[in-house]
């Protein structure tokens, strides 16, 4: 009787100890998952930037697409990223890692504005 007592007050800090192992796994593989790379699309067209204002996750892969009939640029107030004159149906991606208010504007058409909000 005395024997299966201690038993117990043995295998309690290991059974604790297994519980939370494995709560801590599955907490890491959460925030894993959160922290995937995703991408986001921002359209060109009819000289404006749709939406104007992104708010992304760090990590996050933006790309501006021209859908208008006349070429534009994806230029950095802050000269992190600069794209090529895109003509229409054309590209532009730039992957985000560093939070922060990025604004960008078309070189060709300085009017043309757009921010990223990156958390
Ligand atoms: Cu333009």
């Amino acid at each position: 009787m005395r024997r299966r007592v201690w038993i117990l007050v043995l295998a309690a800090p290991v059974i604790v100890a297994a519980v939370l192992l494995v709560s801590g796994a599955r907490g890491l593989a959460a925030s894993a998952g959160q922290a995937q790379a995703s991408n986001v699309e921002v359209k060109i067209d009819n000289f404006s930037f749709g939406p104007a204002t992104l708010t992304v996750a760090a990590g996050t892969t933006v790309t501006w697409t021209n859908r208008d009939d006349i070429p534009h640029t994806v230029v950095s107030d802050d000269k992190v990223f600069k794209s090529k004159v895109l003509d229409t149906d054309e590209k532009f991606s730039f992957t985000f890692t560093k939070p922060g208010t990025y604004g960008y504007f078309c070189s060709i058409h300085p009017k043309m504005t757009g921010k990223v909000v990156v958390e």
